[in-house]
């Protein structure tokens, strides 16, 4: 069976060249089994976000880098999980997960947040986690279920996946109480939507960075870690998240550290206008161009 299904369109920017000498590669999990407190629809988000992607002419970045003609960006489309219950999903995504590489930078495109969870596992190692949401996702069970997308944080710390001295969420803003106490318990640091308006983006990520870095780095966005009045169509919009302009100057600066990183939650049944869909493209032009352009430099 094809483990992944050529995605129509394809991401902006990419161009059919084989992965072994790829700068960047691109693939989706359109699935929302694993989500349930909302509204539905994750599973469009990968297409949604190929389609936004190409509504300019010009895959740019928002500080002004283009995309080389002959730019190494891979899409191998999506994973295919036609017929697959829940169970085979994760075991579907273990098998098709391309392995991640030293200065390839591997961008999953979901799907609802606990798909994360299998492609890290996929990935073996341990993992320091940058955590991009309104939300820390370490409740222990989400009416009962230990899979969901609310619980995604605390299975990859048990699990050893993920070293919780090198785990920071960053732009919280919609905690339970289960989960502040989790997050004091295993000395997890958050920095708030609060604290970014308060101190500012760079300081923050420079902050997360020190956190998570020094060692092979995954960032997991949440696209509702942005401002609800921003991206309506995510499927827990929460009111007082980070703005989208500092969501694309966080983009510019992991985009030079992270190894592996994930845009997840962007809903395709409940996005008028289209916005977050176009926001969500916008950010991966920035977080894949700036890791372009870095290595061009590198090179040269
Ligand atoms: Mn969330």
């Amino acid at each position: 069976m094809a483990r992944f299904l050529k995605a129509s369109p394809a991401f902006a920017g990419s161009r059919p060249a084989s992965l072994s000498n790829a700068d960047a590669v691109i693939w989706g999990i359109p699935t929302d089994c694993g989500a349930g407190t909302g509204r539905l629809g994750a599973k469009r988000g990968p297409k949604a976000i190929r389609e936004a992607s190409r509504i300019w002419n010009t895959a740019r970045t928002s500080s002004g880098f283009q995309f080389p003609d002959h730019g190494g960006l891979v899409d191998l489309g999506d994973v295919d999980l036609a017929g697959a219950k829940r169970a085979d999903v994760r075991r579907r995504i273990a098998a098709a997960a391309p392995p991640i590489e030293p200065g390839r930078l591997n961008v999953m495109l979901g799907g609802d947040h606990s798909v994360t969870r299998p492609v890290l596992e996929a990935a073996g190692g341990r993992w320091g986690l940058i955590y991009m949401d309104a939300h820390p996702d370490c409740i222990d069970a989400y009416h009962g279920d230990r899979d969901s997308h609310a619980c995604v944080v605390r299975r990859l710390v048990e699990s050893g996946r993920v070293d919780p001295r090198r785990t920071v969420v960053l732009g919280m803003s919609a905690p339970e109480a289960e989960e502040v106490e989790w997050l004091a318990k295993h000395r997890v640091e958050a920095i708030t939507s609060w604290q970014v308006a308060k101190t500012g983006i760079e300081k923050a990520c420079r902050r997360a960075t020190q956190i998570a870095g020094g060692g092979p780095l995954y960032l997991s966005i949440d696209m509702d870690v942005i401002e609800a009045g921003s991206v309506p169509g995510v499927e827990n919009p929460e009111p007082g998240g980070i703005s989208t302009r500092e969501a694309l100057w966080a983009m510019d600066f992991f985009g030079r550290r992270a190894d592996a990183a994930d845009l997840v939650e962007v809903s395709g049944d409940a996005d008028p206008a289209g916005i977050t869909a176009k926001t969500a493209a916008r950010m991966l032009f920035d977080l894949i161009g700036a890791h372009i352009e870095q290595k061009g430099r590198k090179v040269r």
